[in-house]
C-alpha cells in the first residue's frame, strides 16, 4: 500500500480487490501481487481520471490468455509420467510476450499469474519493447537424469511451440530452467518449426545466446542496490550482505557484490543456509559455481569445505546482522518478523533478486522503517533486459561484446532507478514500490487506451 494512502483510497483498493478475489478464487500469490500494485496505483489512477474511467486496473489484471496442457514423458525406469504445464500470456500491449519458464513442484496457476502480472510491469520498466508472460510446469527437476530432463523438455515443446514465436512470445529460464533446459527446449522448437530464430533467450553462446545473460539478473540486482545507495550518498563497498538462494541469480549477485567490495556472509537453498563470517572470496565463489552449476550439489557442502562457515538446517538467513539483504531464491521467503529482525540489526537496503521474495508484512515493515527497498520488478529486471538485448542481437544476426552488453545493462538499471525516483519520491525518501509500480504502469496503460476498448 502506498505510504500516501488515505481512507478513501483504501476503500477503492478494497473494493477492487474483493472483485479481483471473487473472479480469481484460490490464487493467493496472484492476489498478493495485485494488491501491492493496486495500492500504489490507486492514488495515481484517481488523480488521472481517464485511467479510472477506462477501468484500466480491471483490464490489466486479466491475462490475455492462459494455455494449459498435459506433458507426458517416460522416466529412466520406463514409467509413464504426467505433468501439467502452463503459459500465461499476460499482456502484449508494448511488445511480444516475454518471460521465463519455471520448473518446480510448487508451480500452479496462481504463481504463474502473479509472475506474468509482475513481468508486464518489469518489462515496461526496462524501456524495451516486451510484453509480459510466464510459463512453467509442476515438473520437479531435482534428482532427474539429463535424459529425463531432455525427454520432459522435448515433450513440453511439442505443445508449446505452436503458442510461441520470435514476434509472438519469447520464453526464457527461471527457477529450475537454466542453460541445459533452454538448450533442450530450443533444439526441439527448431526441429518442430524448422526455423532458426530467437524464440527463446538464455541460449548457449554457440547458438545465439548473449554474453552476460547468465550473469544479468544477479549483476543487475547489485547495480540497482548501488544506484539506490548512491542516491542516498552511500555505496555497496564495505557493506555486509546476506544473500538467499544459491542458484543463477544468487551466484551472480554474489559475484557482483564481491567486485563492488561488499562482504557476502550468507547463501542458502531450500534445505537451509550457510553463514560465513569471513565472507565470500574469489576461490569460494569458484567452489560455489562448480557446486551448483556443474555438480548440482547442496549448499550445506559449502560448510563442509570451509570450516569457519556454519550450516543452519531448515533456517533462512535473515537473522544474521547485515547492511544489505539480497533475497534471490523464491516468493515469500522473507516474512514480517524477519524484516523487523533485519531492521533491528541495522539493515540499510534490500534489493530483491527474486520475484516477490518479501511477503506483504515484510514489505510494509521495510516501508514503515523507510528502508531503501527495491522490489523485484525493478531490482531483478536486468535478466529480462539482457534477454531483450539477446532478441535484438538475434534479429540483427550479430553478437555484441561483453562490455557492450554489460554497459547497456548498467545503463538500463540506472534508468529504471531514475523512473522509480521520478514516480516514487516522497519528501526526503524514495518509495521504490510506488515508483516501480507507477513507472511500469504508464506505458502499458497508455498503449491499451490507444488501442481502444481491448
Ligand atoms: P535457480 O533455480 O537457479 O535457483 C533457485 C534457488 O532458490 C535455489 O538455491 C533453490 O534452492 C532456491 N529455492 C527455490 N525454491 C525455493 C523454496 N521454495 N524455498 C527455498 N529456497 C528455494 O533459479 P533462479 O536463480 O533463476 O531464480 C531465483 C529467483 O529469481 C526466482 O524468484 C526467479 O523468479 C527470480 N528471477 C530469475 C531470473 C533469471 O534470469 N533466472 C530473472 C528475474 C528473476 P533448491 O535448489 O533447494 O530448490
Ligand atoms: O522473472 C524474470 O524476469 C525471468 N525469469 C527472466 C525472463 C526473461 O525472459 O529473461
Amino acid at each position: 500500500m502506498s505510504q500516501s494512502s488515505s481512507p478513501a483510497i483504501e476503500k477503492e483498493v478494497n473494493q477492487f480487490m474483493s472483485g479481483l478475489i471473487s473472479r480469481n478464487p484460490g490464487e493467493p500469490e496472484f492476489h498478493q501481487a495485485v494488491h501491492e500494485v493496486a495500492g500504489s496505483l490507486m492514488p495515481f489512477v484517481l488523480e488521472h481520471d481517464h485511467y479510472y474511467k477506462a477501468n484500466i486496473l480491471e483490464r490489466m489484471t486479466e491475462p490475455d490468455r492462459i494455455v494449459i496442457f498435459r506433458v507426458c514423458w517416460e522416466d529412466d525406469q520406463g514409467n509413464i509420467r504426467t505433468n501439467r504445464a502452463w503459459r500465461v500470456q499476460f499482456n502484449n500491449s508494448i511488445g511480444p510476450y516475454k518471460g521465463g519458464i519455471r520448473f518446480h513442484s510448487s508451480v500452479n496457476q496462481s504463481i504463474l499469474k502473479f509472475l506474468g502480472f509482475e513481468q508486464t510491469f518489469k518489462n515496461s520498466l526496462t524501456g524495451l519493447p516486451m510484453g509480459g508472460a510466464k510459463g512453467g510446469s509442476n515438473f520437479n527437476p531435482k534428482g532427474k537424469s539429463d535424459r529425463e530432463v531432455m525427454r520432459f523438455c522435448q515433450s513440453l515443446m511439442v505443445e508449446l511451440y505452436r503458442h510461441i514465436g520470435e514476434d509472438t512470445d519469447v520464453p526464457a529460464g527461471d527457477i529450475g530452467v537454466g542453460a541445459r533446459e533452454v538448450s533442450y527446449l530450443f533444439g526441439q522448437y527448431k526441429r518442430l518449426a524448422n526455423r532458426y530464430v530467437g524464440v527463446l533467450t538464455g541460449k548457449g553462446l554457440s547458438f545465439g545466446g548473449s554474453l552476460v545473460r547468465k550473469e544479468a539478473t544477479g549483476y543487475g540486482c547489485v547495480y540497482f542496490a548501488e544506484n539506490m545507495l548512491n542516491h542516498a550518498g552511500d555505496t555497496v563497498k564495505d557493506k555486509t550482505i546476506a544473500i538467499s538462494g544459491s542458484g543463477n541469480v544468487a551466484t551472480y549477485a554474489a559475484e557482483k557484490a564481491l567486485q563492488f567490495g561488499g562482504k557476502v556472509v550468507t547463501l542458502s537453498d531450500s534445505g537451509g543456509f550457510v553463514h560465513d563470517p569471513d565472507g565470500l572470496d574469489w576461490e569460494k565463489l569458484d567452489f560455489l559455481k562448480d557446486l551448483k552449476e556443474v555438480r548440482r550439489g547442496r549448499i550445506s557442502e559449502y560448510a563442509d569445505k570451509y570450516k569457519k562457515a556454519t550450516y543452519h538446517k531448515g533456517e533462512r538467513p535473515w537473522s544474521v546482522p547485515v547492511d544489505i539483504a539480497l533475497p534471490c531464491a523464491t516468493q515469500n521467503e522473507l516474512n514480517g518478523d524477519e524484516a523487523k529482525t533485519l531492521i533491528k540489526n541495522g539493515l540499510i537496503a534490500v534489493s530483491e533478486g527474486a520475484n516477490m521474495p518479501s511477503d506483504t508484512d515484510a514489505v510494509n515493515a521495510f516501508l514503515a522503517a523507510k528502508t531503501l527497498f527495491a522490489p523485484g520488478k525493478a531490482a531483478n529486471a536486468g535478466g529480462v533486459a539482457v534477454s531483450g538485448l539477446e532478441q535484438s542481437q538475434n534479429s540483427l544476426r550479430l553478437a555484441w561484446s561483453h562490455n557492450e552488453v554489460d554497459s547497456r545493462l548498467q545503463a538500463i538499471m540506472h534508468e529504471i532507478h531514475g523512473k522509480c525516483v521520478e514516480y516514487g519520491t516522497q519528501g526526503d525518501w524514495v518509495n521504490y514500490v510506488d515508483g516501480a509500480n507507477v513507472g511500469g504502469f504508464v506505458k502499458v496503460a497508455d498503449s491499451m487506451l490507444a488501442y481502444g476498448i481491448v
